[in-house]
């Protein structure tokens, strides 16, 4: 089975006081895409910002970023509709109007750092139908074992369109689960048959629990929203190094990396 790799360039937090090499702006965001794609990524986890480099979830920013992608390469773009803590939920919402080829879906309320990811039960319904209206495919993000019964929740009411369903293990949010191989092997025990996931690790366990993640069978995400250092003390110079490197784990592991067309198939995406 083929691995999918994801790229997530641009997070809601981090700076380029963080780390100069974060890309914010569309046509950055589009170089970078692109380096991964060429190096073996076949998703792009889309995180916007305005001028001033604020998370956003400005339509026009967005249309442009996705353009400027699709001009470079045919990476299938994932918008996040999780933008940045201090976006209102309906703004968030209205990016899944642009149709990407897929978009994350938070299912719950949280707190999020030192912040609130404000994420109401009734307007996750909402947005679960419209995506499932527009055929949008959903990254469930889970950030705890509730968010699972939640997704599962949402799939019983028929608000998720098609199989397989789709997860991303979040790891390390201060708010959520900590990063520690005992909660993702407890999450993995409990995804549903059939379930695509991967690992998002945050912060320093990111490359122990991203192997741990392919090795246990799961897809890999990497890029500066989910780790600015490569190694300890090490900021990474861009994504294309974490990205590269992901791509090495899967194939030293003698898993081979998914084409935009095997992703596809394998999300139940294709045209
Ligand atoms: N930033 C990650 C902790 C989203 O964009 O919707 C989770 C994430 C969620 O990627
Ligand atoms: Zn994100």
């Amino acid at each position: 089975m083929s691995v999918v790799i994801t790229v997530a360039p641009t997070g809601p937090i981090a700076t380029k006081t963080d780390n100069p090499s974060l890309p914010t702006q569309p046509e950055e965001i589009a170089a970078a895409v692109a380096e991964a794609y060429a190096a073996g990524a076949s998703v792009a986890h889309i995180h916007l910002r305005d001028a001033q480099d604020r998370p956003t979830a400005d339509l026009g920013i967005a249309r442009r970023t996705m353009d400027l992608i699709a001009e470079r390469c045919p990476i299938l773009i994932q918008l996040s509709t999780g933008v940045g803590l201090e976006v209102p939920f309906e703004e968030r919402a209205a990016l899944v109007e642009l149709r990407p080829r897929m978009a994350t879906l938070n299912p719950c309320s949280m707190s999020f750092g030192a912040g609130e990811f404000r994420n109401p039960p009734a307007e996750v319904r909402r947005l679960a139908a419209r995506m499932r209206e527009l055929g949008v495919k959903p990254e469930l993000e889970i950030y705890d074992t509730g968010h699972l019964d939640a997704c599962l929740r949402l799939r019983d009411e028929g608000l998720l369109g098609d199989e397989p369903m789709q997860f991303s293990i979040v790891l390390g949010v201060a708010g959520g689960m900590a990063a520690t191989p005992e909660n993702l092997l407890t999450m993995v025990g409990r995804l549903p048959e059939g379930a695509v996931w991967q690992v998002i690790a945050i912060g320093r366990a990111n490359l122990r629990l991203t192997a741990m993640g392919l090795a246990l069978g799961g897809n890999a995400r990497a890029g500066l929203e989910d780790a600015l250092y490569l190694r300890k003390g090490e900021l990474s110079p861009g994504n294309l190094p974490l990205v590269e490197r992901a791509v090495r784990l899967a194939r030293d592991l003698d898993l081979p990396v998914a084409t935009v067309a095997e992703t596809e198939r394998l999300l139940g995406i294709a045209e």
